[in-house]
């Protein structure tokens, strides 16, 4: 089995999961699983199927029932390989890490997938829901002993609670708790002002942590 047929069962793969083609999406991934392709690669095909229907959505050439299928879809994907995610070496030392949407926002398909591939990568995640105001972030980043915070924004109004949530968690945690953004609404320009961490996926989100313990931030 050549690099080729890799090639052609990612692409397999990631259509199954765009389709919401539950029996297609198990089939691609136990083939590739059976040909050595790592976890995090599989991982990453089936998050590229979710990112893509959401895009669609955007623009108005996919509706919400595309989504919920394509999001079962990569459910029963995530399942196969979630022991294998879990028992892959992990690194870096796990962090305690809150995540939730930002007030005002009730998008959370982005936030789970960034939860998921946080805590297969070893993470103490504690995921607060979404519409969460300033407060409650400071308080369970206090209550967990928390070394970050991670914010979902996808609406710009969110913007403005989301900069509250600096302002008061750093308040309560000092420079104990650091943060990283995601989101529609958010960009790297705006980590920058807030001197903060910006991931722009799932996958991204645990490179920039990676990068952060590497640093000795936590
Ligand atoms: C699906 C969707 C919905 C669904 C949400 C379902 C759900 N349970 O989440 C529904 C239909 C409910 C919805 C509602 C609304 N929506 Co909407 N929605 C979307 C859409 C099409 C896709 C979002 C999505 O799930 N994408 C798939 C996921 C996998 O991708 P993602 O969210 O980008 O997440 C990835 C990264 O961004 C990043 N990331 C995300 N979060 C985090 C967090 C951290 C910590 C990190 C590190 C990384 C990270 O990693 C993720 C995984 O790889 C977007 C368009 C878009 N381009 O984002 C509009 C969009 C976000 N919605 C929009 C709007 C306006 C609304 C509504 C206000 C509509 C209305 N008039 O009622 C309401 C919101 C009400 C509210 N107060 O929140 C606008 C926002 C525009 C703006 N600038 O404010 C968008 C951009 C559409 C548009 N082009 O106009 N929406």
């Amino acid at each position: 089995m050549g690099a080729t047929e890799e090639t052609q069962l990612a692409e397999i793969l990631k259509q199954s999961v765009i389709k919401g083609d539950v029996k297609a999406t198990e089939q691609t991934v136990n083939k590739l699983l059976a040909m050595g392709t790592g976890a995090r690669k599989i991982f990453e095909l089936l998050s590229a199927g979710v990112l893509h229907v959401g895009e669609q959505l955007s623009n108005k050439e996919a509706f919400l029932p595309e989504l919920v299928v394509t999001i079962d879809a990569f459910k029963k994907g995530l399942a196969l390989i979630e022991p294998k995610l879990k028992s892959e070496p992990k690194e870096g030392k796990p962090l305690r890490i809150i995540i939730g949407t930002v007030e005002g926002d009730i998008h959370n398909i982005g936030k789970n997938l960034v939860k998921t591939m946080l805590e297969v990568s070893g993470h103490d995640v504690f995921d607060l829901g979404v519409d969460i105001p300033a407060d409650v972030f400071a308080a369970k980043a206090q209550e967990h002993d928390a070394d970050i915070v991670g914010m979902s924004a996808l609406v710009s109004p969110g913007l403005m609670s989301l900069r509250k949530t600096v302002e008061k968690v750093r308040q309560v945690r000092g420079d104990r708790t650091h943060f990283i953004i995601g989101g529609y609404a958010t960009s790297p320009a705006l980590a920058e002002e807030l001197k903060i961490m910006y991931a722009k996926d799932a996958i991204d989100a645990v490179n920039k942590i990676h990068e952060f313990i590497n640093k000795g931030g936590a």
